[in-house]
């Protein structure tokens, strides 16, 4: 028998258990969320607006086009690979079939709509050309990063990546973890060894 001591405390309990997922939007809405599609890992400090340095290390990625910063000759903006980190770095684990052939590796790298944001692309911009070191050149829209987590990858289960292993970064597409990627539509805009990328 339960001591009479103890109903308020009972009733109490299944009145918050009845009123919580009511009281507001937020619980409802995560509970209908779908699992993130990334994970932060350094949110950045190099904000959109912010002016961005000129590399004083190796230049790894070059930008052009329909952008608001610049820091190199021609209206480029020029990246070493420790500025290109400061963006910040998210993840996720999809399949390497495209390239290695892997089912499970771990993508690091920056968000290609946050690398966008941070290089101030024009509202109508549509499309990246982008082209690698090779002169593989393929055209990617700038919606494709808008809706998936599409990462401009600088790392691959944690290591750099080296010209022979694809880097040193890679547009990487989540292939594996968002469903309904089309390998013919997605695997040829899987550009590795990326040289530059005109927003246009
Ligand atoms: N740097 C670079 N990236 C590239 C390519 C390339 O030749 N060079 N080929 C693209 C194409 S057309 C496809 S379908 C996929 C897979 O290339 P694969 O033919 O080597 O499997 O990678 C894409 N990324
Ligand atoms: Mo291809």
């Amino acid at each position: 028998m339960v001591p009479r001591s103890a109903f308020p405390a009972v009733l109490a309990s299944s009145l918050l258990l009845l009123t919580l997922p009511g009281c507001g939007a937020e619980p409802r809405a995560r509970a209908a969320a779908p699992a993130a599609d990334h994970t932060v890992v350094t949110t950045g400090t190099l904000r959109p607006g912010q002016a961005i340095p000129a590399p004083t290390g190796t230049v790894v990625l070059t930008l052009r086009g329909a952008i608001t910063r610049h820091n190199g000759p021609d209206g480029t903006l020029r990246f070493d690979m420790r500025t290109l980190e400061r963006i910040g770095l998210a993840e996720w684990t999809g399949s390497d079939a495209v390239a290695t052939g892997r089912t499970r590796v771990r993508f690091r790298g920056v968000l290609l709509r946050r690398l966008l944001q941070v290089a101030g692309a024009r509202p109508g911009a549509r499309t990246l050309r982008a082209a690698a070191l090779n002169d593989y050149k393929v055209t990617i829209p700038i919606a494709d990063a808008t809706r998936l987590p599409v990462l401009l990858a600088t790392t691959a289960d944690g290591r750099r990546m080296s010209v022979a292993r694809y880097g040193p970064t890679r547009v990487v597409y989540p292939f594996g973890k968002v469903p309904g990627l089309q390998p013919t539509v997605y695997d040829p805009r899987s550009i590795w060894q990326v040289a530059s990328i005109e927003v246009r």
